[in-house]
């Protein structure tokens, strides 16, 4: 049983600054940028097809999120992924309310189809919609989900997908197709501050900046991201969202190597 160097992979991403691409959706883009920075990243939102390209080539991680979807920023995605991919920069894709509308669901379908996706990020109802299945989603928030049906599911969809899957939720499950990592880092208020879900797949970018292994970076990332949480909350006088929103920030910008040995929930599970 493999276990992750999360702790070296965090130092890694705090040394190096990786940049990260994102092409992400309106309500998230400053959480993201902030909690990039905090991280110790080097965050960069840049959306013009006259540009993507260019920008996708120099960077460290490319971040595709489909939460604000319009016709124009389809386009960006597809020549942003196109010059990634080229450059072998990884990809990670967050297909935000996939199964809710079609226009959603095939757009994520598309993305994931055309373009070499290191990692997908979503919640189960979306990474279900992506592998054909249908589960109930509301809006952009997952239904209710067993840990049984989202651990299997991940399996499924990275070996489908060809592609390092990771679900959230409650645990969160991380699968190359076969091999399966479990983490139960978090806390419940990460679901009462928007943007966790879609920080945590530019997290997930700036990780796989700095570790090839897809797989090891994004069971790291959402270990760290878990324990920050945790952190964050043992510092809160009242378990409120906006504290959490902040003090969430201060935590991934000085989470300790170790506290996160500690903390850390993280384990490889039988595929
Ligand atoms: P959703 O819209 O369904 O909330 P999302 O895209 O916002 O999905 P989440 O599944 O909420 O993403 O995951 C964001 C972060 O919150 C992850 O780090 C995850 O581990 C954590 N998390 C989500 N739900 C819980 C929970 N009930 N308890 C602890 N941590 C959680
Ligand atoms: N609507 C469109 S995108 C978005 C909302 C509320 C943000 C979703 O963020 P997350 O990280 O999935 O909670
Ligand atoms: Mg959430
Ligand atoms: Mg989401």
């Amino acid at each position: 049983m493999m276990s992750i160097q999360a702790e070296l992979i965090l130092e890694k991403v705090r040394e190096q600054n990786p940049l990260v691409h994102n092409i992400t959706n309106t309500v998230v883009t400053n959480f993201t940028a902030n909690g990039l920075l905090a991280l110790g990243a080097s965050p960069v939102m840049a959306y013009a097809k006259e540009e993507v390209a260019d920008m996708a080539k120099i960077a460290g991680a490319v971040v595709l999120n489909i939460g604000t979807l319009d016709e124009r920023i389809v386009e960006s995605m597809l020549i942003a992924g196109a010059s990634a991919n080229k450059h072998g920069v990884p990809v990670i894709l967050d297909p935000v309310g996939a199964g809710a509308t079609p226009y959603r669901t095939e757009t994520a379908k598309m993305l994931a189809e055309t373009l070499d996706i290191a990692v997908i990020r979503g919640n189960a109802a979306e990474v279900a919609s992506l592998a054909g299945e249908n589960w109930e989603i509301k809006g952009v928030d997952s239904g209710a989900v067993r840990a049984g049906d989202a651990s299997s599911l991940s399996v499924k969809a990275a070996k489908q997908l060809n592609t390092v899957v990771v679900i959230t939720g409650k645990t969160d499950f991380i699968s190359d197709g076969e091999r399966l990592f479990s983490c139960k880092n978090g806390h419940k208020l990460q679901t009462k501050v928007t943007g966790t879900g879609c920080l945590l797949s530019s997290v997930v970018g700036a990780f796989c900046a700095v570790e090839k292994e897809y797989v090891f970076a994004a069971a790291a990332a959402a270990a760290v991201y878990g324990c920050a949480a945790e952190a964050a909350v043992e510092r809160l006088n009242r378990h409120e969202p906006g504290s959490f929103q902040i003090e969430f920030l201060n935590k991934l910008y000085n989470l300790e190597p170790k506290a996160l040995r500690e903390r850390m929930k993280l384990e490889e599970v039988l595929a």
